[in-house]
C-alpha cells in the first residue's frame, strides 16, 4: 500500500525466450490490476546473472521481456513498466533483508536445490540469495499482491517472514505481500515430459511453445508432444499429458475441463492435439504483431526504459530511505 493505492508488483528473467507457461501463469494476469491498483512490472535482469548469460544475448532479452509486456497488452501509460538494474534501490535494499534472513530459510528453497542441481559448476552466492533480492524487489514498493505463477509461492512466502519479522523489531516498515496464483495458468507442463515444468531454459526446444513461435511450429509442437495410453480426452492424475493440453486449451478458450471432455468425446487424440495447436496459434498472433512493431522501435524502448526506471526509483527511494532510518544509518540532506 502506499499512501491509499494498493499495490501488484511481478518480475520476470530475460533469461531466455518466453514460454506459453510464462505468458499464462503470469503475464497474462498483470493487467488484471491496472486500473484499481498502482502496478509495477520489472525486467529482472540482476536475477538473470544468478546463472551465466551471454553478455548480447541478455541485452537483446531486456528489449524483448519489456516489448514482450507491452504487447500482452500492459500500457505504460498505466503500468510502471521498468528494467530492474537501472534502480539501484533494488541492490541496496537487498543487502539490508540478507542481514534478516536464516542460512536455514534460504537452504529449504526448491528454486536453489533445483538450479544447484542444473548448475553444479556455478553453485553461487548469487543463486543462493536470489529469494533476498526477489524480496526487495517487492517490499522496496510496499507491495499488496505478487501475481506468479506456483513455482514462485515459496519465493513470496519467504518474503512476507522477512517483511514480518522487520516489522516485528522496526515497526510499521513494510507491507506484507500476498501471492496471487492464478488457478487456470497455475503450472503449465513440459510438453515431452508433463511432470516436468515448462520452462524457458529447457534445452529441449520442442518441449517448449514459445510466445514468439511461428504458427506452424506450435502446430508441429502439439502435434508431438507427450500423451498418455488411451484415446480418450479426459482429465485425470494418470493422464499428466492429456491434462497438461487439456489446461492449455482452457486458458486460451475460456472453456471448462468438463466443456472440453464433451466437445472432444469420441475423437482421438489427433484432433484434440491440433485443435490445441490452432487455439494457441490464434490467441498469440495478434501478441507477436504488437511485439514485432515495439520491437523495431528501440529508441521508444529505451525512452520507456527511462520512464519506468524514473517512475520506480521514486517509490523506491522513499522506501529506502525509511528503512536507512530506521536501521541507524546518517542520512545527508
Ligand atoms: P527459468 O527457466 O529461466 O527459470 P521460467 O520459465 O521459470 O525461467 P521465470 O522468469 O522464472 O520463468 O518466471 C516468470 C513468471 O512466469 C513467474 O511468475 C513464474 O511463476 C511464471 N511461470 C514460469 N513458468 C511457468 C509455467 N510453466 N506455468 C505457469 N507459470 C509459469
Ligand atoms: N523469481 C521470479 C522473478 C522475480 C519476481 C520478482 C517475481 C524476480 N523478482 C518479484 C515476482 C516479484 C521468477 O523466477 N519467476
Amino acid at each position: 500500500m502506499f499512501g491509499e493505492q494498493k499495490v501488484s508488483y511481478s518480475g520476470v528473467q530475460p533469461s531466455g525466450n518466453l514460454t506459453i507457461g510464462n505468458y499464462l501463469g503470469a503475464i497474462r494476469n498483470f493487467s488484471t490490476y491496472s486500473e484499481k491498483y498502482k502496478t509495477f512490472y520489472c525486467v529482472v535482469d540482476q536475477h538473470a546473472i544468478t546463472v551465466r548469460q551471454v553478455p548480447a544475448e541478455l541485452r537483446r532479452r531486456t528489449y524483448e521481456t519489456l516489448a514482450l509486456y507491452m504487447a500482452c497488452g500492459l500500457d505504460p501509460e498505466k503500468n510502471t513498466l521498468y528494467v530492474q538494474s537501472m534502480v539501484p534501490e533494488h541492490t541496496e535494499l537487498a543487502w539490508m533483508l540478507n542481514c534478516f534472513t536464516m542460512f536455514g530459510e534460504l537452504s529449504r528453497m526448491t528454486q536453489f536445490k533445483d538450479k544447484s542441481a542444473k548448475h553444479s559448476d556455478n553453485i553461487n552466492a548469487g543463486l543462493f540469495t536470489y529469494p533476498v533480492l526477489m524480496a526487495s524487489d517487492i517490499l522496496l514498493y510496499q507491495t499488496d499482491v505478487v501475481p506468479v505463477g506456483i513455482d514462485q509461492k515459496q519465493h513470496v512466502e519467504l518474503c512476507r517472514d522477512i517483511a514480518e519479522r522487520f516489522n516485528q523489531i522496526y515497526p510499521d516498515t513494510f507491507t506484507v505481500p500476498e501471492p496471487i496464483i492464478s488457478r487456470s495458468g497455475m503450472k503449465i507442463m513440459s510438453l515431452a515430459d508433463p511432470t516436468k515444468k515448462m520452462s524457458k531454459s529447457d534445452e529441449n526446444t520442442n518441449a517448449v511453445v514459445y510466445i514468439l513461435d511461428d504458427r506452424d511450429t506450435i502446430i508441429r509442437k502439439f502435434k508431438r508432444a507427450v500423451t498418455d495410453s488411451g484415446s480418450e480426452v479426459r482429465y485425470a492424475e494418470d493422464k499428466p499429458g492429456v491434462s497438461n493440453l487439456m489446461s492449455i486449451y482452457s486458458c486460451f478458450t475460456g472453456k471448462t475441463i468438463e466443456e472440453i471432455e464433451r466437445e472432444f468425446n469420441g475423437k482421438g487424440y489427433g484432433d484434440f492435439k491440433l485443435a490445441v495447436g490452432e487455439v494457441t496459434a490464434d490467441a498469440l498472433a495478434p501478441v507477436q504483431e504488437k511485439y514485432h512493431a515495439l520491437l523495431a522501435d528501440k529508441a521508444a524502448l529505451e525512452a520507456q526504459m527511462k520512464k519506468g526506471a524514473e517512475e520506480a526509483s521514486w517509490y523506491a527511494r522513499r522506501t529506502l530511505s525509511k528503512v536507512k532510518k530506521k536501521l541507524g544509518f546518517v542520512q545527508l540532506r
